[in-house]
């Protein structure tokens, strides 16, 4: 996969150079190529910033170094020769604007643009990128608005980290073990649809602090069972809307009775609805 990314803060990237990503690309797997959009700004001082028509505070980016960025960036040599094909859909790439006014990242994005042959990301400064260069770039290119989370940040390049990091992961060989997706809290799959519970290692006994008997029971029936108790409580207490969002045929007997002594019951429409109060964890 080929990732570009235009920042006026190319030092800011630096750590796409360490653990799996910097490892991704030193296997030859990921070509992260961060671009620094000064290069595009003509003036003396490398003007890449300008007041908002119709007044307000901060500073607006201007279209033209990011226009001609993306035409250097999207006229580059092309992706690897396999990327391309159809099943990753057209040959260019899927453009990925931070913003928290975007649709928000999922894993399920993760999962898409992980297919995908490669993705240019334009993280933004002040108040953002004048509105005219996602219009135009969206007419040749399959361009995404994208938000990390319901918070304020002063710039996208940090949800830049957060999305590569996403999306490194799943491609094919760079985690070391196909496995390791498979219960993540958010991956499609088994537990698809509750967080994941605590977790222990050695020693048994650490600041008087014990391991709960069951995981050194050797019963694994019922160190999963116990696991997933610990999911549904987890999920409960934090993220009641992913419980009341299950369909309750996900759900089996043990599960009930485990909802219901956290004071959970199913509505009419089978749902489960939490109780009066928040459960404590
Ligand atoms: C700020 C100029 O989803 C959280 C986000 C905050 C934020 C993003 S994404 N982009 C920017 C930005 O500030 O471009």
């Amino acid at each position: 996969m080929r990732l570009d990314v235009i920042t006026i803060f190319p030092e800011y990237l630096e750590p796409l150079n360490v653990s799996l990503v910097g490892k991704a690309r030193a296997r030859g797997q990921l070509d992260v190529r961060v671009h620094d959009l000064r290069a595009w700004a003509h003036d003396r001082h490398h003007t890449v910033d300008d007041t908002p028509y119709g007044g307000g505070p901060g500073m607006v980016m201007k279209p033209e170094p990011w226009g001609e960025a993306l035409d250097a960036v999207l006229a580059s040599s092309a992706p690897p020769a396999d990327a391309g094909d159809a099943a990753a859909g057209g040959s260019g790439p899927v453009i990925v604007v931070p913003t928290p006014s975007g649709r928000p990242f999922t894993q399920e994005l993760a999962v898409e643009l992980a297919a995908k042959p490669w993705l240019v990301f334009t993280p933004a400064r002040y108040e953002g990128i004048d509105r005219r260069v996602v219009e135009e770039y969206a007419e040749r290119a399959d361009v995404r608005e994208v938000s990390i989370g319901d918070y304020v940040l002063a710039g996208g390049e940090a949800p830049v980290l957060v999305m590569v990091e996403a999306i490194a992961r799943l491609l094919p060989g760079v985690l070391g073990n196909a496995e390791s997706h498979r219960d993540d809290s958010f991956a499609p799959g088994a537990m698809a649809d509750l967080l994941e519970g605590p977790v222990y290692t050695k020693p048994p006994e650490w600041r008087g602090r014990g391991v709960p008997d069951v995981l050194v029971s050797g019963h694994h029936g019922r160190i999963a069972r116990w696991r997933r108790d610990e999911a549904l409580r987890r999920t409960a207490g934090h993220r009641p809307d992913l419980i009341a969002r299950c369909d309750p045929a996900a759900f089996d007997k043990h599960d009930r009775a485990t909802l219901h002594s956290l004071g959970w019951s199913a509505g009419s429409d089978g749902r489960f609805g939490p109780p009066g109060q928040a459960v404590e964890e």
